[in-house]
């Protein structure tokens, strides 16, 4: 009887020894690219519900880390040493991560939903074929405005922002491209020009909005326009959708002397240890009813055509959100200007931000 007592002692040991190695091995696995993945994608951007449905489904775990400007985003994969295996990109970030081979080609047979997609965001020129990109979000840079703060007054232009009436009641997103692109748009120079003169210029106008400006800032501009800490805010459209859900006297527009169209798509970084799982993350985002529940979610405008049908006909009629493309055609989509342009622009932008009161 002792005998068995022992016995079964033993195997119990051994059988409770197996599996916390076996456990220590899944997660060292996890850590090591074999059942991770990680997901590097802008604040506020995702609904977590998703990252969670995709763990549950695919056994896949999720690390989910967040960046607030392409720049950033691209210093971190090109600095190396970190592990991304999906990150998320706009348009002229891609071009130029491609130009620096930081990206790994897309294997289409791994992303079937990809036909899910409008082809009008596809094989678009800064990724043909969408060789190394497939589209997430898209949308136009705008003003925020809030009708009663203003007295009723509207806003249309980018030059109604230089308003005395205006002074402390202007929010700006903190993108080097969207704030000077406001000034160079303000002067009818594109968003792409790379006359030193005409930035010089943009960069002088922009200091003289500086009175007008209360703060430039990341995602928090979304809680301080709603809770009507400020009158009007520079921002995304998916960020003045989410907004203008909640407050009633906000309203949106793209300033008739132009502005940014933008497109951000998810792509597999050199960083990537985990091919596979980052296809298998790719393809479960363009699912047409996980691209809709992360539309609706957010308040981004999706790409995804089938997910339009499982979207309220009050969000995908919105022409300020779904605008005709006949009717943004001279919105300019940023242009990868080269290392040294953009780094150019950056610098203008962080003098801006340095002159501040
Ligand atoms: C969401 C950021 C949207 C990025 N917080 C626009 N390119």
């Amino acid at each position: 009887m002792r005998r068995l007592v022992q016995w079964f002692l033993a195997v119990f040991t051994a059988a409770m020894v197996l599996l916390y190695l076996s456990e220590r091995l899944n997660e060292m696995e996890g850590y090591a690219g074999g059942n991770t993945i990680t997901v590097y994608n802008w604040g506020d951007y995702i609904d977590p519900k998703l990252i969670q449905a995709f763990e549950k489904k695919t056994g896949i775990k999720v690390i989910y880390q967040t960046f607030d400007s392409n720049e950033a985003m691209m210093a971190k994969i090109a600095q190396g040493g970190t592990t991304f295996d999906v990150a998320v990109p706009s348009e002229y970030a891609i071009s130029k991560m491609k130009e620096e081979g930081l990206l790994v080609p897309l294997d289409h047979s791994k992303l079937p939903n990809l036909k899910y997609i409008d082809p009008r965001f596809l094989n678009l020129s800064f990724d043909p074929n969408n060789r190394y990109s497939v589209p997430y979000f898209w949308g136009t840079v705008g003003i925020v405005y809030n009708r009663k703060m203003l007295g009723g007054k509207s806003i249309t232009s980018w030059n109604d922002l230089w308003s005395r009436d205006l002074r402390n009641q202007i929010l700006l997103v903190d993108g080097a491209r969207e704030v000077i692109g406001m000034g160079l748009n303000s002067l009818h120079y594109s968003l792409n020009d790379t006359n030193k003169a005409h930035l010089q210029q943009a960069k002088k106008k922009l200091d003289a909005l500086m009175p007008n400006v209360k703060a430039i800032v990341g995602d928090e501009i979304k809680l301080l326009l709603a809770n009507e800490e400020a009158a009007i805010g520079v921002v995304w459209s998916g960020d003045a959708a989410e907004i203008i859900s909640e407050n009633d006297h906000l309203d949106y527009v793209v300033p008739k002397e132009g502005s940014n169209l933008w497109f951000d798509n998810m792509v597999i970084p050199k960083t990537a240890k985990n091919i596979k799982g980052a296809h298998e993350f790719i393809n479960f985002m363009l699912d047409p009813k996980n691209a809709a529940k992360n539309a609706e979610y957010v308040g981004y405008s999706t790409p995804n055509k089938k997910a339009l049908d499982y979207l309220p006909k009050e969000i995908t009629n919105d022409k300020r959100f779904y605008p005709d493309f006949d009717s943004i055609g001279h919105l300019e989509v940023y242009k990868n200007l080269g290392k040294r342009m953009l780094a150019y622009y950056n610098e203008l932008f962080l003098e801006f931000k340095m002159h501040r009161k």
